[in-house]
């Protein structure tokens, strides 16, 4: 997800340059505009949380978050996501359709912590909380774990106030470290994993669960 690596260089490498296929549909101009408001939204969005985590923190005398990742998905890759979901390659059905153009990510020692900044995030008087899903109450099928929110950013700009979508991830460290795991060996076969291999990352999923609640236990049973 968040990072780069000779792996998936090689993959990115692979891939049609989509953006190239589509310079005819947009201006860079607009294009330029739309990355700002992303930009803009991603600032807005980070700080706040940053701020809500270090208070909340700061009045429970705890560190509910062990880091904090912020990216903007790339417009090649939000293009790749609308043309395989059969939309026209515009900037108008990018700003409708993908809602994870801002992501920010939330890592968290164990999953009471990742339940807390999920309920402080909405209770947030900025954010208006549009989605959730609960993956580690319905793990995904890959064996995948975290708690997603999409939220409303509000941006106040020069002219107006727009409200940008944003995709919050919340997960413990040993979901994070499965992920980036799981996900670098996509990219090391193309996307091409067989049907046992798929199996026994869903297992590999389920290990690290089942550590981590081990580890959990230990930590209720140090209170
Ligand atoms: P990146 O680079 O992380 O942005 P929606 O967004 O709700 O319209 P979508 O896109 O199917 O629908 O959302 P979903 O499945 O709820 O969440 C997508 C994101 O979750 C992915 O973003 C990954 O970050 C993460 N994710 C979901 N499933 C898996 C999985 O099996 N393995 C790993 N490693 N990550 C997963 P992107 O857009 O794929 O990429």
């Amino acid at each position: 997800p968040i990072k780069s690596s000779a792996a998936s260089d090689v993959y990115k490498r692979q891939r049609v340059n989509i953006l190239n296929k589509s310079t005819n549909n947009f201006s860079q101009e607009d294009l330029k505009k739309l990355q700002f408001k992303y930009e803009a939204a991603l600032q807005v969005l980070k700080t706040h949380l940053e701020i809500l985590i270090k208070d909340y923190d700061m009045s429970n005398h705890t560190k509910s978050v062990e880091h904090v990742n912020a990216r903007i998905k790339s417009i090649d890759s939000a293009l790749g996501k609308l043309e395989k979901r059969n939309y026209d390659i515009t900037l108008e059905n990018l700003e409708e359709h993908i809602h994870d153009m801002v992501g920010v990510r939330l890592v968290c020692p164990f999953e009471d912590d990742v339940y807390e900044m999920v309920d402080l995030i909405k209770s947030s008087d900025l954010l208006q909380v549009c989605h959730e899903k609960d993956y580690i109450e319905n793990p995904k099928e890959s064996g995948y774990s975290s708690y997603h929110i999409i939220v409303k950013v509000p941006v106040s700009f020069k002219d107006d106030i727009e409200f940008i979508d944003a995709e919050i991830q919340v997960r413990t460290l040993a979901m994070d470290a499965w992920a980036a795991l799981e996900h670098e060996l996509q990219y090391k076969s193309n996307g091409s994993v067989t049907k046992r291999e798929r199996d026994e990352l869903r297992e590999c999923a389920q290990e690290f669960r089942r550590i981590e609640n081990k580890m959990l236990t230990l930590k209720k049973g140090l209170r």
